[in-house]
């Protein structure tokens, strides 16, 4: 990763500099960087310099173009990093997420006007912590990840989720996602359908198995609770040194929701054999012994507070929310790319291949991953 020593004209060395300034923050910019994880919004590591110390903050701009009103996105951020505070009074700098005030007390700053208007936030800077953009394999990573969001979850048991605003409507909701999917292949807004007729008719022969968790929503069988929506693992920060997870991060999407999307989630992103993005479908296939080290992690805090219902959905939540992720990068492929980050012009059409590879073989091992859930529920139990 490129240290960029913040030179005086530079433009984005200014932009920071005068963000600093607005959230009080004592010093001038003296290295930043570009943090690349995540495909939405734009980050930048910071250290400041006031004569005596360096301070290092994460500069973020957030996605005005998904995030349609992050002004009450951050409330709900506000509210939660509150509610963990208030149950861990005891937790240390490193572990907590802690958001920067401007003058005027908004945890947030707009910049510039109209078209222009940009969205930024500041907050602390955990030193000497890594995320995983995969679990290079590592069991301990995925039993490690399952305990931080399992206990995330639990933390939030108590929230009042009526307080919260949804940050994105429809978020987890396959079955509208599904319905905006073959929306866009009917409309087919760029002409990019015919190459790609495949994948749209493996995605049409499951769209019945994609809303299974929203009929049972319906049905009352699913408790709706407060939950993360985002938990891939490079949304936990560790410990560089003894791989302690310290605090889980992206908190954008924390809304009402599933427990089995969270779960079904991090094994998309990490319980698999290749990254999300792989070009090679042969080598997305899911990993049953990370699935295992993640299902260990994560029953561990949550056996206890998970309804049976809720424990026999997490195997079809990572295969309903692999689909429907699938759904998502192709249809982002077929509108022209507006809403994920892409590296390369086919960028979203490789995703979803990878995911649509990752969904076959999970579909392929369902009942292996749910007889491996209950012996670990009971284990829980005893
Ligand atoms: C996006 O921004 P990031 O990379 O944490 C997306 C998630 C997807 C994920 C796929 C707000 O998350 O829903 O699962 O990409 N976030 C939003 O990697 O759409
Ligand atoms: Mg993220």
């Amino acid at each position: 990763m490129m240290d960029y020593i913040a030179r005086p004209g530079d433009p984005i060395r200014k932009k920071l500099q005068r963000i600093c300034r607005d959230f009080r923050l004592k010093g001038e910019v003296i290295l930043y960087r570009r943090i690349p994880n995540g495909h939405i919004n734009e980050a930048y590591y910071t250290a400041l310099y006031d004569g005596k110390e360096v301070r290092q903050y994460l500069v973020q701009k957030v996605n005005w173009f998904v995030f349609k009103d992050p002004i009450t996105m951050m409330h709900n951020i506000e509210l939660i990093t509150q509610h963990i505070m208030a149950k861990e009074r005891t937790l240390e700098r490193r572990r907590r997420l802690h958001f920067h005030h401007t003058a005027e007390g908004n945890n947030y700053l707009i910049l510039g006007e109209g078209e222009e208007k940009e969205f930024w936030r500041v907050y602390n800077f955990v030193e000497n912590s890594v995320c995983f953009e995969t679990s290079e394999g590592n069991p301990e990573v995925l039993r490690e990840s399952g305990k931080a969001f399992g206990k995330f979850m639990r933390q939030l048991q108590d929230f009042d989720a009526s307080q919260l605003v949804e940050s994105i409507s429809h978020f987890h909701d396959t079955a509208f996602r599904m319905d905006t999917f073959f929306g866009i292949v009917g409309e087919d807004p760029v002409g990019r359908a015919a190459g790609v007729v495949q994948e749209i008719a493996l995605i049409r022969e499951n769209r019945e198995f994609a809303g299974t968790l929203c009929r049972q929503i319906e049905a009352g069988e699913l408790p709706i609770r407060v939950t993360h929506n985002d938990t891939k693992t490079n949304n936990i920060l560790f410990d560089r040194d003894t791989l302690d997870p310290l605090v889980v991060i992206d908190l954008d999407t924390c809304m009402p929701g599933l427990a089995c999307y969270d779960f079904g989630d991090t094994i998309r992103f990490a319980a698999c054999t290749a990254e999300e993005d792989e070009s090679d479908t042969e080598k997305m296939k899911l990993d049953l012994g990370l699935f295992r080290a993640y299902a260990e992690g994560y029953l561990s805090q949550t056996a206890d507070i998970l309804s049976e219902a809720e424990i026999e959905s997490l195997a079809t939540g990572a295969a309903v929310i692999t689909l429907e992720l699938a759904s998502r990068f192709l249809g982002d492929y077929l509108t022209g790319d507006k809403y994920f980050r892409i590296d390369y012009p086919e960028h979203n059409l490789v995703r979803a291949r990878a995911q649509l590879a990752l969904f076959r073989d999970m579909m392929a091992h369902m009942e292996e991953m749910q007889g491996i859930v209950q012996e670990l529920a009971e284990s829980n139990e005893e």
